[in-house]
């Protein structure tokens, strides 16, 4: 469940127009969230954010302050973790079964399986018609990277690792490209690679 902190004013009325917009952007995301109506003057209610502006969220383990990063960490999570991240596994599954550690083979079969509602072996057969599917989850990012080299725009940023780390997953665990050389997705693929003098690059991989 998603906390929402916002202006509290006087009766129920909401106030921040900021906050407005987290809340669309939650609704918009069709996301449950539960608010914490709070004073302008109460910064110590606000002290965990490190900041002193509301919206923050609280998602998990995650907060987040200002409008603007909220907008960008729902589209991500959610975009990446309900979309792209199913799509992805059912291109790689059996790629990741044949490299996880011994020991969690028979683990990783079964409930994979149960996500998948497939064996491995079906999902291997069917691997075209997963990577179409992971194409056309991809798109939206595509049109956005045709017009900027980041996610997050100029540079990246967190919402650039959230979408970068599905695709190190796949270069970690499956020997087979998911990207074509022509797909925006590739050239910032190789910008995150090359970042923090090739750390995510020199991992060893399938
Ligand atoms: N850039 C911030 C601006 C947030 C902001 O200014 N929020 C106002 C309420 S609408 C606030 O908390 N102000 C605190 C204060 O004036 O002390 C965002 O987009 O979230």
């Amino acid at each position: 469940m998603i906390t929402l902190w916002e202006l509290k004013g006087k009766g129920e009325r909401r106030y921040s127009l900021f906050s407005w917009r987290a809340r669309m952007a939650l609704k918009h995301k069709r996301l449950d969230f539960t608010t914490q109506p709070v004073c302008l003057s109460d910064k110590a209610a606000i002290a965990f954010s490190g900041g002193r502006t509301v919206p923050i969220i609280r998602d998990g383990e995650t907060v987040v302050r200002d409008s603007w990063k909220i907008a960008e960490h729902l589209e991500e999570r959610y975009w990446v973790d309900r979309a792209v991240v199913p799509a992805m596994l059912s291109v790689i599954a059996a790629d990741i079964h044949e490299r996880v550690d011994p020991a969690d083979e028979g683990y990783f079969r079964q409930s994979i399986e149960q996500v998948l509602r497939t064996t491995l072996e079906e999902t291997r057969a069917h691997r075209d018609e997963a990577l179409r599917r992971l194409g056309r989850s991809l798109e939206p990012m595509q049109a956005a990277l045709k017009r900027q080299p980041c996610v997050c725009g100029r540079a990246p940023a967190y919402a650039d690792y959230i979408l970068f780390s599905v695709f190190q997953w796949a270069r970690v665990m499956s020997p087979h490209e998911v990207l074509g050389p022509e797909d925006p997705l590739c050239a910032w693929r190789e910008r995150l690679l090359d970042l923090f003098d090739g750390f995510a690059r020199n991992a060893p991989v399938a």
